[in-house]
């Protein structure tokens, strides 16, 4: 079977006939980020007045202290009017109309610069940048909020918030960390390097992957609003009853964790179609980089996962909007049926946070110890293991909460089994390091960071799933100490590995190495002085959401409260880096300045518009580092007569 890769009728989104251009409108009617935010505006006040019109004839609603109909159709409608004004719906309504669709050179041709960065655009590389400066600033947005919460708990008695101000807080910042790091790789990383990594010009639907973008600065919005309106007192799991009865910062949580929703699928499904259709020839599934299997597994996470998390969100707001009644107990629906829904996505969610990670530091480590992934199958084969079993695992969140006692065990020995594929990827990495001359440059510090925090993450979730353990960690700051290592010891460590690597690809510019060294030192030492001291507090019984605790923990607790500062100040000297390297010094780096074989490297930084001049043809595997006599990865400028010969069926299968 030949591959089809980059029809040519889908090169050119749209494709229209020649002729006839379409017409130029003023500046201030084409549609861009300020049309974007007119659009969310007035989509907003239309919702809230369309909910309360509605709403006037039915007295339960009315009667209420609060309209939640009115907010929730301001939100949906406000979110429909931004994308409006972003300009996402003109292709389809031009289509739908018969009309012609922009060409690909009229597209890129209305904004140019820095004002395509601002704008609903097609290019994958584009929206790649996007989401990386998208993700940094909602990032940046959760961790002000860790940073409130340290300062509150510098003293159980001495109160900067009061309770209710810090159960507020809390829920924002799980809430902003767990909804929006789920694309905190996948979207930059796995947008902007999915194609260049297989050798493909563009994405399968270009449409739908700057959708999943424009998404996400709406659902941040609605999130963050919900401080406005009292925030949400229950974290953020969103468990009832609480979550019906709470006032209205609750529909911010619940719209904003839907649209997320909607757009990791919308990402995932994407991915998908663009690893199994845009291969370049020769791109066998046993030659594609690890990177791009973590891209591929995860996206199946996100499309199978995430429209539960829709669903459920959904039926949560139709609970508190027209008194539907699926999770209230009083009336007959069930308060455990949002805790199944929720961790049947929140469970895999672990994983979409883990695997991308996995796949950023698999992918570095054997540029930097110059020898072959070892066991490249075996790590791909445990990324697809994790990936089915995570879906069998989510009620060892429940182990605590009133589940048939028949199941824990179940349960628990699917959790421990999920360690086995997990050891997989990662001791295939670590194999990857026998006897290797290991180049300490600081995409590898941040890799080797992230093996030593995800091994403390992982042994402590293996306490955790043992039920006897976790009844009594349940609740407490052992829980939190665990998904920090894993999270932010795993999938943040790998991202910021992920920057200091693939920055001078995308801007070839050079970031500082020395306050890359400086940071990552200080991210590591602080990370490990913050988090390590938790898992004795909870075992000292502190629990978590709690804003004061025994006054016999306020020394350590101090101790990790200056250290959570340290660890913030060194992500500010991340930033410090990133604006001074990329606007301020702008030294050039071009070419490959780690002598990867990557075929994201074999193209000048930042790549060409369209990736690569001629399709590439893939000669060998990304990993051959140090094999004697191994060809580059591809040719990138076949002659014709070997192209041909790369679309012809194989002779395995003539
Ligand atoms: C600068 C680094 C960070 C610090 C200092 C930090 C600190 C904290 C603290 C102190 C709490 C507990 C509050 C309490 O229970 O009283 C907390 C909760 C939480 N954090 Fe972080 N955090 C950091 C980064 C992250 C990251 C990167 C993620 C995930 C991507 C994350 C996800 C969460 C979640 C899900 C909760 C639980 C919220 C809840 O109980 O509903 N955090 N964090
Ligand atoms: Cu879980």
């Amino acid at each position: 079977m030949a591959i089809e890769t980059q029809p040519e009728r889908a090169q050119q989104p749209g494709g229209r006939e020649p002729g006839g251009a379409l017409p130029a409108r003023p500046w201030w009617m084409r549609p861009a980020f300020h049309t974007g935010l007119i659009g969310a505006v007035v989509g907003y006040l239309v919702g809230h007045w369309l909910g309360n019109f509605l709403a006037s004839g039915y007295t339960q609603v009315m009667n209420a202290s609060q309209n939640d109909f009115a907010i929730v159709l301001g939100y949906v409608v406000g979110t429909v009017g931004w994308l409006a004004g972003l300009g996402v719906f003109n292709d389809l309504i031009r289509s739908m109309l018969g009309r012609p669709l922009p060409t690909e050179a009229e597209e890129a041709g209305a904004a140019s610069g820095l004002a395509r960065y601002f704008r609903y655009t097609l290019n994958h590389k584009v929206v790649g940048i996007q989401y990386l400066v998208g993700m940094l600033v909602y990032f940046l947005t959760g961790g002000l909020f860790a940073m409130a919460i340290r300062s509150e708990l510098l003293s159980p008695s001495y109160h900067v918030f009061s309770s209710a101000a810090y159960t507020e807080i809390v829920g924002e910042h799980g809430t902003m960390m767990m909804m929006m790091m789920t694309s905190v790789i996948v979207g930059p990383f796995g947008n902007y390097f999915v194609p260049l990594m297989i050798g493909s010009k563009r994405v399968a639907f270009p449409r739908i992957e700057a959708l999943s973008f424009w998404l996400t600065p709406a659902a941040y919005i609605v999130l963050l609003s919900g401080l406005m309106f009292g925030g949400y007192p229950f974290g953020w799991t969103g468990y009832p009853p609480l979550s019906i009865q709470a006032t209205q910062g609750a529909d911010a949580y619940f719209v904003a964790f839907g649209l997320m929703g909607l757009s990791v699928t919308l990402a995932g499904f994407n991915i998908i179609v663009t690893v199994i259709t845009h291969r370049a020839p020769g791109m066998r599934w046993s030659r594609i980089p690890i990177f791009v299997w973590s891209m591929l597994t995860v996206s199946f996470l996100f499309v199978l996962a995430a429209p539960v998390l829709f669903g459920a969100c959904y039926m949560s707001l139709t609970d508190r909007t027209v008194q539907t009644a699926f999770f209230t107990h009083s009336l007959g629906g069930s308060s455990y049926l949002w805790q199944n829904l929720f961790w049947f996505f929140g469970h895999p969610e672990v994983y979409i946070l883990a695997l991308p990670g996995f796949g950023i530091v698999s992918e570095l480590i054997p540029v930097f110890c110059r020898k072959p992934l070892f066991g490249y199958r075996i790590s791909a084969a445990g990324m697809i293991g994790v990936t089915l079993l995570s879906f069998f695992v989510w009620q060892h969140h429940l182990f605590d909460s009133g589940i048939n006692p028949d199941m824990r065990p179940v349960f628990m020995l699917t959790t421990e089994m999920i360690s086995i594929p997990t050891g997989f990827i990662y001791l295939v990495a670590l194999g990857t390091f026998w006897k290797a001359k290991i180049r300490f440059t600081v995409p590898m510090l941040f890799c080797l960071a992230m093996y030593f925090n995800f091994l403390i993450g992982g042994i402590s979730g293996v306490f955790l799933s043992d039920v006897p353990a976790d009844t009594t960690e349940h609740g407490s700051f052992f829980v939190m100490a665990h998904f920090h290592y894993t999270i932010m010891g795993g999938l943040i460590f790998a991202f910021m590995a992920g920057c200091y690597y693939w920055l001078p690809k995308m801007t070839a510019i050079k970031l500082n190495q020395t306050l890359g060294k400086i940071h990552f030192w200080i991210m590591f030492v602080a990370f490990n002085a913050t988090f390590l001291p938790l898992f004795a507090v909870g075992m000292a019984g502190q629990p978590r959401r709690v804003y004061t605790y025994a006054s016999n923990l306020q020394t350590v607790n101090d101790w990790v409260s200056i250290s959570s500062f340290f660890l913030g100040g060194s992500i500010l000297i991340f930033v410090i880096n990133f604006v001074w390297s990329t606007v301020i010094a702008r030294v050039r780096e071009e070419g490959n300045p780690w002598r990867s074989r990557g075929l994201e490297w074999q193209v000048s930084s930042p790549p060409p518009p369209d990736n690569f001049d001629r399709v590439p043809v893939v000669l060998s595997g990304p990993y051959d580092y140090g094999v004697k006599g191994a060809p580059p990865m591809a040719d990138l400028n076949p002659p014709a007569g070997v192209l041909a010969a790369a679309y012809a069926p194989s002779e395995v299968e003539a």
